[in-house]
């Protein structure tokens, strides 16, 4: 790797630090380097606040800052939105040239962010570590461009391709590290969507239970990081590594993730040489208990054309705290965000069979789902008679729902792939046998008839989860 690439490197891994709250924005670091030494950093940490540069270079004295380097994951930006532009900051502290992983999609920057800092006369490279940069904010390129979520689809199979025995015993299929894992992304994405036919068979919570599973490893192995230490030289140890010619991109960990996620604050090494100017604030160092782990839920959505969720299970006892969306059959109304809260038993000459078909009690149904705190989203029909999936895209996306891990079963699988939501599969192989036609599989429904037509999968790639193995591949669209 070149020494760009290492700081670009660098760049990366503390954007992961803003994994879980920076959405709908994209995770973004920014690394200053003068005379080969890195001397400020920073990410953007939180919906809201501040970019990564100007975290990287608020606090970076002048003369310090004047004349070095700026490495960033992603184009700055050069509008004001929720913060000022990023461009500023870099023009005024005098940066000499700018590094750009990837460039931004957002129409707002899209080439306009490096095309001023040209005009002011800084050198800017593109193009550093592009694949990794895009790779690492695939959610926000997707959605930024398709203004619909991106749709991870997650399941866990024995080696044979069930997903539970004959007699559907499924506790467990995968090994614990898949299962902790599967926690972590919970965490990472925006909501969690599964079939009805999974609430009625589990009645589960699908919540994050990643705090829980810290704890665990905090006794075990994982040494979370602070900021500003006496460790720094360490924590750059591992980069020197990275400057051999053959040295390969290690993947990025996501146990290394959480152990810093949320916790490495800005980091400034410009600190510990520029003592007598410690802007430095308690508040912004980072109290290393396991009260301080606090991660979010994912929203809950469920997919249940025909309203058959019970009041009484475990996802609607809970709403209050965690949000809960219900999709089902009903008039659709694309005006309004939550649509007109009745459903009809009709559309056009349609008949729609609700679990219940009584009409009374289907509205007091819906009238007591809502007191719970549910939100009921009323959708057309798709293809097969089930609630149009493009439509309930395009709603979860007005509420701000940038990314969904879908969690089963396997009709909704087949059903979310046939009507092209899904964007990313992973499925996690556990060494086990179980045999039986009648056992379930991730993916069911009708199914292709022909091999020409089956869903194709690009970028296919393989890791070891415990004793598992992790698939994950790109659907080809
Ligand atoms: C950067 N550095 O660290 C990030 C950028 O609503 P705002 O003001 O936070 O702006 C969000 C947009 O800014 C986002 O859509 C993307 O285009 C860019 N994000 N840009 O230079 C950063 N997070
Ligand atoms: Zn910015």
């Amino acid at each position: 790797m070149t020494e760009d690439e290492i700081y670009m490197k660098r760049a990366i891994d503390i954007a992961w630090g803003g994994l879980g709250k920076v959405d709908p924005n994209p995770l973004v670091g920014a690394v200053v380097v003068k005379d080969g030494e890195i001397i400020a950093e920073g990410f953007h940490q939180e919906i809201g606040h501040f970019h990564a540069e100007r975290n990287a270079l608020t606090f970076c004295p002048d003369d310090l800052a004047e004349g070095a380097d700026l490495y960033v994951t992603l184009e700055p930006c050069c509008h004001t939105g929720k913060t000022p532009p990023c461009t500023d900051i870099i023009i005024k502290k005098k940066i000499r040239r700018v590094f750009v992983g990837a460039m931004d999609v957002n129409p707002l920057v899209a080439g306009k962010g490096v095309s001023i800092l040209r005009e002011h006369g800084i050198e800017v490279h593109t193009g550093i570590l592009e694949k990794e940069c895009l790779k690492q904010n695939e959610v926000f390129f997707h959605h930024m461009s398709t203004k619909t979520p991106f749709v991870v689809s997650k399941f866990a199979e024995t080696l044979d391709g069930k997903i539970a025995t004959v007699t559907g015993d499924s506790r467990w299929i995968s090994s614990e590290e898949s299962r902790a894992f599967t926690h972590f992304e919970r965490m990472q994405y925006v909501g969690i969507m599964a079939g009805i036919g999974t609430v009625l068979a589990d009645d589960p919570m699908l919540n994050c239970r990643l705090a829980d599973i810290i704890g665990e490893l905090e006794d075990s192995r994982v040494e979370r990081k602070g900021y500003v230490s006496d460790s720094d030289e360490d924590e750059y140890a591992k980069y020197a590594e990275l400057l051999k010619d053959d040295a390969v991109l290690p993947e990025p960990d996501w146990r290394e993730i959480i152990s810093s996620a949320g916790f490495r604050k800005n980091h400034l090494k410009a600190f510990t040489e520029y003592k007598d100017q410690n802007l430095l604030t308690v508040s912004q160092s980072m109290p290393l208990t396991s009260d301080s782990y606090s991660f979010r839920n994912p929203v809950r959505i469920i997919c249940d054309s025909h309203l058959r969720i019970p009041v009484d299970c475990n996802l609607v006892k809970t709403a209050k705290e965690i949000p809960t969306i219900v999709a089902c059959l009903g008039k659709y109304d694309s005006d309004s965000s939550e649509g007109d809260g009745m459903p009809s038993s009709k559309e056009g000459d349609r008949e729609f069979t609700f679990e219940d078909s009584n009409e009374k009690n289907v509205s007091s149904k819906i009238e007591a789902l809502k007191a719970a705190g549910v939100e009921i989203i009323f959708l057309p029909e798709g293809s097969d008679g089930h609630i149009d999936l493009r439509v309930l895209m395009t709603e979860l996306y007005k509420r701000n729902i940038t990314s969904i891990l879908l969690e089963g079963g396997g009709e909704l699988h087949f059903a979310a792939l046939k009507a092209g939501i899904v964007n990313k599969i992973e499925a996690f192989i556990a060494p086990k046998i179980v045999g039986g036609s009648s056992a379930k599989s991730p993916v069911e429904g009708e199914g292709i008839s022909a091999l020409k037509d089956a869903f194709e999968l690009a970028n296919m790639s393989v890791q070891k989860m415990g004793e598992d193995i992790l698939v994950t591949a790109d659907v080809d669209h």
